[in-house]
């Protein structure tokens, strides 16, 4: 973590030539981070008390009281993000990120956030899902002036309802959220609220898409629906943290969406409820059980559980090209071409030729091929039995016995006890194999070809 003092720190840390220092040097610090690592929670130090959330490879806005209000200052600015080792994509956030830090403030709080801009173009910011004056709305030209490169404008109002928000630009929206500006908003219960359980693990993210050409670093920001990258907080797996909890622990996700299309969040090996939206938190006689949850284009999903089967667990958006990294979408299926002898033939004029995805794409997950620099591979992350071939929206949720109440470290991979892990059958081995399934002719209407058993060849 390279959180600095926060009230000790010089604004003048702030480069930005095109910003007035004088004025700056009023201003609360620009607190900035540029690692990737997953910061603990931020224990508030002073105010009323809250369990702090931990943000997925992010980290929380630190902030300082004046007169009895909490004042934050967010920069709008380009930052390079290291999307996954080895592949870094020119981004525009806040405060050194995207996404930019985790605003956590408690429900009554008189909040003042100052908006400095040294984006190349205009900005604003809003707040989405809160109740405010319709002037710090943050929408550019309807409710305010843009904030013009060089400015910084005074958001100012107070966190009337408990949630969890996002926050983004609506001033070039598509531009600047396709260039990953966006971040999220907590706004704790004051004291205890009916509707919203305490948690002992409390863990947000935001889901992300960018368009990366092979080699590139900048996003395509015209594009509209073919995004080829795919992020929890502007990280790919296998560069996003894992969800670590002690086994027992009633654990919270908030998981938001800017992307533009939806995400089918899927959890394994545990059921969750949505115990909330960015509408505010969901009455306990609405709830139901479910392992994957839509999260739509626009919205945040508060989903909670109790963590109470140890192991590894899978936890991604459930759209399979969403857990991929990067792919040509012209690459012809393969799946049962016969190759053989053609391959040879082809070297003898394209040396480097190699055949793809004749056995399916599961190939290219342990494939050792030559990208151009700074590529994302489209497969990648290896666990304890091999490759994942995983990329993207994909992470694991870390169960273990008896962790400490604050540790977050990776507990590294799960130790499964002795034969509980799925093995290899042997004729020799445990158990007898089942009979294999018979094929009543006749039974599925319309498939040709059913095969008719031939008479000898049955098992009994
Ligand atoms: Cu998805």
């Amino acid at each position: 973590m390279q959180r600095r003092n926060f009230f000790t720190a010089a604004a003048g840390a702030v480069a930005a030539t095109a910003v007035n220092r004088v004025a700056m040097a009023a201003l609360p610090e620009a607190a900035s981070q540029s690692s990737a690592e997953t910061a603990p929670p931020l224990v508030p130090p002073n105010g009323r008390p809250y369990h702090p959330v931990v943000t997925l490879n992010g980290w929380t806005l630190p902030w300082r009281m004046k007169d009895g209000t909490k004042e934050f200052h967010l920069v709008a600015e380009p930052v390079v993000r290291e999307v996954a080792p080895g592949f870094s994509i020119n981004m525009w956030g806040y405060n050194g990120q995207s996404p930019g830090p985790t605003i956590e403030v408690v429900e009554g709080d008189r909040v003042r956030i100052f908006v400095t801009n040294r984006l190349p173009e205009h900005t604003t910011v809003h707040w989405h899902g809160q109740r405010l004056p319709n002037g710090m709305d943050g929408v550019g030209g309807l409710t305010q002036p843009h904030i013009a490169p060089g400015k910084t404008f005074v958001y100012e109002f107070t966190a009337r309802r408990p949630g969890t928000f996002m926050y983004h630009p609506h001033a070039d929206e598509m531009v600047q959220m396709a260039m990953g500006m966006m971040g999220l908003w907590i706004t704790h219960p004051k004291g205890q609220s009916p509707l919203i359980a305490e948690v002992q693990r409390d863990y947000a993210w935001l889901l992300g898409s960018f368009a990366v050409e092979p080699g590139a670093m900048t996003p395509r920001v015209n594009e509209m629906t073919d995004f080829n990258i795919w992020t929890f907080n502007s990280r790919s797996f296998p560069a996003i943290s894992p969800l670590v909890a002690r086994q027992g622990d009633r654990v919270r996700m908030r998981v938001g969406n800017l992307t533009m299309t939806n995400h089918p969040v899927h959890l394994h090996g545990h059921e969750f409820e949505v115990t909330g939206t960015d509408g505010g938190p969901v009455p306990p006689g609405a709830r139901w059980p479910e392992v994957t949850t839509d999260v739509a284009v626009g919205q945040m999903r508060q989903m909670e559980f109790v963590a109470d089967e140890a192991g590894d667990w899978a936890l991604h958006c459930h759209k399979s090209h969403h857990t991929m990294g990067p792919m040509g979408h012209d690459v012809p299926t393969m799946i049962g071409l016969d190759h053989s002898g053609l391959v040879q033939k082809i070297q003898k004029i394209v040396p480097d030729y190699m055949v793809m995805g004749e056995r399916g794409m599961a190939d290219m997950g342990n494939m050792q091929m030559p990208l151009p620099d700074n590529t994302f591979p489209m497969m990648s992350g290896k666990g304890p039995f091999g490759s994942l071939e995983m990329g993207g929206m994909f992470t694991t949720l870390k169960v273990r016995k008896g962790l400490g109440a604050s540790d977050y470290r990776d507990p590294g991979w799960y130790r499964h006890p002795a034969g509980t892990v799925a093995y290899e059958y042997a004729a020799d081995g445990r158990g007898a194999p089942p009979a294999p399934r018979q094929t009543a002719p006749g039974r599925a209407p319309g498939a040709p070809g059913v095969r008719k058993p031939a008479s000898g060849h049955e098992h009994h």
